[in-house]
């Protein structure tokens, strides 16, 4: 099975419910099991207009399934909470981004891993750090502890809502 780092983002219709649901489809997925779960990140919105602020958490997978396999998964789940592509970075019930896959490098039409926002963004490279046991070092040689020092904690709020389900919580 092949390790795979996956975030999830929300800012409409009930974030935290929003992501509660989407754990529970992702356990549902064949030839998949969830890993680890960070806790749940609240920040304001990287994005065009007024937006509420999102929660984020990032996923830590065991998978046999192929990267677009897991894209095409990923994205039944996203349109299965009604997402609604329309205006980019807009608001969204449900956003999944892969952000690793191993130690692969794609680039293609449909997916480009490492997902090439993550390096730049608190709400990803924070609960990334908190569900990776050793400093995680990214196919193009960069590594998590670098990256995080360069990429300010300012205005992420690591929340106090309870683990999304309780086995998968590191610290339980
Ligand atoms: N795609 C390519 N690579 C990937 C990948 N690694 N993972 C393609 C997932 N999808 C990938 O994505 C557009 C297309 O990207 C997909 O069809 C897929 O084939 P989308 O989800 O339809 O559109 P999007 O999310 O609006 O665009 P984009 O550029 O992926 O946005 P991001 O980078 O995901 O940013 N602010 C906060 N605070 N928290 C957030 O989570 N998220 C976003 C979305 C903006 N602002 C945010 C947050
Ligand atoms: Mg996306």
């Amino acid at each position: 099975m092949t390790s795979v780092y996956i975030s999830l983002g929300s800012n409409l219709c009930g974030p935290e419910s929003q992501l509660s649901k989407a754990v529970a489809a992702l356990e549902q997925l064949q030839q998949t099991r969830i890993e680890r779960i960070s806790s749940i990140y609240r920040s304001a919105a990287v994005g065009p207009g007024a937006q509420p602020d999102y929660l984020n958490i990032v996923l830590l997978l065991a998978t046999n399934l192929s990267p677009i396999a897991l894209l095409d998964a990923t994205q039944q789940i996203e349109l299965d909470q009604g997402r609604v592509r329309n205006i980019r970075w807009g608001a969204r019930t449900l956003d999944i981004d892969l952000l690793l896959y191993g130690d692969l490098l794609i680039d293609s039409l449909r997916l480009t891993v490492p997902h090439p926002r993550m390096k730049q963004r608190n709400f990803v490279l924070y609960p990334l750090r908190e569900i990776s046991d050793t400093n995680l070092v990214l196919p193009d040689g960069s590594d998590l502890d670098t990256l995080l020092l360069q990429c300010s904690e300012l205005d992420l709020i690591r929340t106090e809502h309870p683990p999304l389900i309780n086995e998968y919580s590191p610290s339980g």
